[in-house]
């Protein structure tokens, strides 16, 4: 059974909202990943977050752009962490829309607002979640972080010796 379910309002979401499944990937953690619209199917939505425990999604990411309802309408509906992606979609003036969207949310509905479109921390952020109680997972993203330090060594090595 997938851990993660990603969800975004729209197919042209995609292209940002693939980073996430990406990076899941990588740390082998399962997921699955729709199409569903706040606006266009809100029936589809309900049933889609009031199924998601019973299908083993513990975390949600969830992402849209401009009037960006769908993590925080999902929030409303069920009490699993759920990830907003901001969306810079064609219907998105400059982003802002999306961002306030899915941060402003009112209190006891929280969602965790990453940056424009920031799929890529979504995955990671819930990979953290499922590993506070998978020490395995745990130790991956330690390896992970450990990876991403010595990517840096090793570009601040090249910059070092860049003679121009
Ligand atoms: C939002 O409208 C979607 O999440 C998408 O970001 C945006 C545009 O959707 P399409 O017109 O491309 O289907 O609801």
């Amino acid at each position: 059974m997938s851990k993660v379910g990603i969800i975004m309002g729209s197919d042209s979401d995609l292209p940002v909202m693939k980073s996430a499944a990406v990076v899941l990937k990588e740390l082998g953690i399962e997921y699955e990943m729709t199409v569903v619209s706040a606006h266009r199917t809100p029936q589809r939505m309900m049933e889609y977050a009031e199924n998601a425990y019973d299908q083993g999604i513990r975390v949600i990411i969830a992402g849209a752009g401009g009037a960006a309802h769908l993590p925080g309408m999902v929030a409303s509906l069920v009490p699993l962490p759920v990830i907003g992606v901001p969306i810079k979609s064609s219907n998105s003036i400059d982003g802002w829309d999306s961002i306030l969207s899915i941060l402003q949310m009112p209190n006891g509905i929280p969602v965790a607002t990453v940056a424009l479109n920031g799929a890529k921390n979504a995955g990671i952020l819930a990979a953290h979640i499922l590993a506070t109680s998978d020490p395995s997972l745990y130790q991956k993203l330690l390896k992970y972080k450990e990876d991403m330090k010595a990517a840096v060594l090793v570009k601040a090595e090249n910059v070092e010796n860049t003679d121009f």
